[in-house]
């Protein structure tokens, strides 16, 4: 499946009250890393460790969120958007993961939302963008159960706090990336290379999720308040799907990637193909009697951070030690068809359309919202008649594809009904430091100034007028 000019289509207009936000995530723009008694992260141990983030960047400064806040949500409120999804770091709240409130850290997070409230935009909270305490990591990360436990415990001290004016809870941001990044392939923090450990890691983020939203119902003032999780759902195709080999294949990986979160979070059981397919790591022993129950709690709304697509075939068996997947040692990946973003990804928004119906085919009752969609490009700032500037036609052009596609799926009766663009500003991209620039704001990191891209100047006029701007 390449390009085509299919998506490159102006003046669709979205349904009024259609949410148009943009998404940002703690690690990745607070810095403020030692500040007002925030504890130590994964992310901050990691990021310290020379090689494993390009140029040994790490979050401690990143784009100093932390000291502008009205600055931040005054752009917020210039691009006229109704949401902002922010997350909240852990170990600002509890340093240690468990036990003492930093109550600093309560109030940083009373100021954002209140900030967005004031400036009439909604806050969307996602209580877990990857940035565990690192005395949790010590004792097992999420490899053991206790630290499902200690994330109930913050939903709760959040849930209490915030509880009376966020309008969105979000569980979990991609905990795909959390437990195969993290524990498998290791290419994340806590930087770990362990397949058993990526699998435990799966469950224990699964109960987590369940647990946290226990915690959180108890405590919610908001009446309209909704609770979702956002996975980043992957849409593979089979390489030749009439091929019964890679069909099969295609089958494991929708397993590992997608139904081993939906399936326990969004239906209360594992995918039995899933557990067949793993038996050789575990037994799956970790799933304790009644786990099931508590992460099949109701939601509202199912949150899809989507990029790009993968195909995949039946391969040789490849060694799996390092590699993302536990147990797909017969799964080869094909190449996708371009164009590229900076990351190497390939920009299909046909994607996003057959990952939206799909997704609301299998769990037809839950609301949908895109919650992350965005490119990284090579961004640069020129000044024309001494005004500076970011041209970025490729992000417009991504960026409109992607609408149209995500338009195109709610005429097709999917319950979409929020966008949220990855990213507000150009931030820390993990393992890749500040080398890949998925803003549609620019930063200049040497002096942290903030400059409307092309792509922000596009989305403000979607945002304000819900109709999709040529391009
Ligand atoms: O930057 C990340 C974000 O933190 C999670 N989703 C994907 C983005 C781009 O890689």
């Amino acid at each position: 499946m390449g390009i085509t000019d299919d998506f490159r289509v102006s003046g669709l207009k979205f349904p009024d009250g259609f949410v148009f936000g943009a998404a940002t995530a703690a690690y990745q723009i607070e810095g403020a890393a030692t500040e007002d008694g925030r504890g130590p992260s994964i992310w901050d141990t990691f990021s310290h460790v020379p090689g494993n983030v390009e140029n040994g960047d790490t979050g401690d400064v990143a784009i100093d969120f932390y000291h502008r806040v009205d600055e931040d949500l005054d752009l917020v409120k210039s691009l006229g958007l109704s949401a902002y999804r922010l997350s909240i770091a852990w170990p600002r709240i509890l340093p240690a993961g468990t036990g003492e409130i930093n109550e600093a850290g309560l109030a940083f997070y009373e100021k954002v939302v209140d900030g967005l409230i004031a400036r009439g935009i909604e806050p969307i909270v996602t209580l877990y963008h990857w940035d565990l305490p690192q005395p949790l990591e010590d004792r097992g990360g999420w490899t053991t159960r206790e630290t499902s436990y200690a994330f109930a415990e913050y939903a709760r001290v959040v849930g209490r706090r915030l509880g009376d004016r966020v309008a969105v809870w979000t569980t979990l941001n991609e905990p795909w990336c959390s437990a195969y990044l993290g524990y498998a392939s290791g290419n994340h923090a806590p930087g770990r290379r362990s397949e058993i450990g990526a699998l435990q890691a799966v469950h224990h983020l699964n109960l987590a999720h369940g647990l946290a939203l226990i915690e959180l119902r108890k405590v919610v003032k908001r009446p309209d308040a909704k609770f979702s999780v956002t996975n980043n759902l992957a849409m593979t195709y089979a390489a030749d799907p009439a091929n019964p080999e890679d069909v099969d294949a295609k089958r494991q990986l929708d397993a590992l990637q997608n139904r081993a979160f939906t399936d326990p979070q969004l239906r209360g059981f594992y995918p039995h193909d899933l557990l067949m397919d793993t038996k050789h790591i575990t037994d799956w022993s970790f799933v304790q009697d009644g786990d099931l129950e508590l992460i099949n709690q109701p939601i509202d709304i199912v949150g899809i951070n989507y990029y790009c697509t993968g195909t995949v075939r039946r391969g040789p068996e490849h060694p799996t030690e390092g590699t993302v997947h536990p147990g797909a040692a017969c799964v080869e990946s094909v190449e996708q068809p371009g164009p590229y973003t900076e990351m190497g990804w390939n920009v299909a928004p046909q994607g996003l359309y057959d990952l939206l119906v799909a997704t609301h085919e299998a769990y037809p009752e839950f609301e949908i919202m895109v919650t992350e969609n965005g490119a990284a490009y090579r961004d640069e700032l020129v000044e024309e008649d001494g005004v500076k500037r970011v041209h970025d036609p490729e992000r417009v052009d991504y960026l409109q594809r992607h609408l149209v596609s995500a338009h195109r799926a709610i005429e097709a009766g999917v319950p979409l009904t929020g966008y949220f663009a990855w990213s507000l500003m150009d931030n820390f991209e993990w393992a890749f430091g500040y080398s890949k620039r998925f803003g549609i704001v620019y930063v200049d990191y040497a002096t942290q100034e903030r400059t409307k891209k092309d792509s922000a100047l596009w989305y403000e006029k979607l945002a304000e007028t819900g109709v999709i701007p040529e391009a």
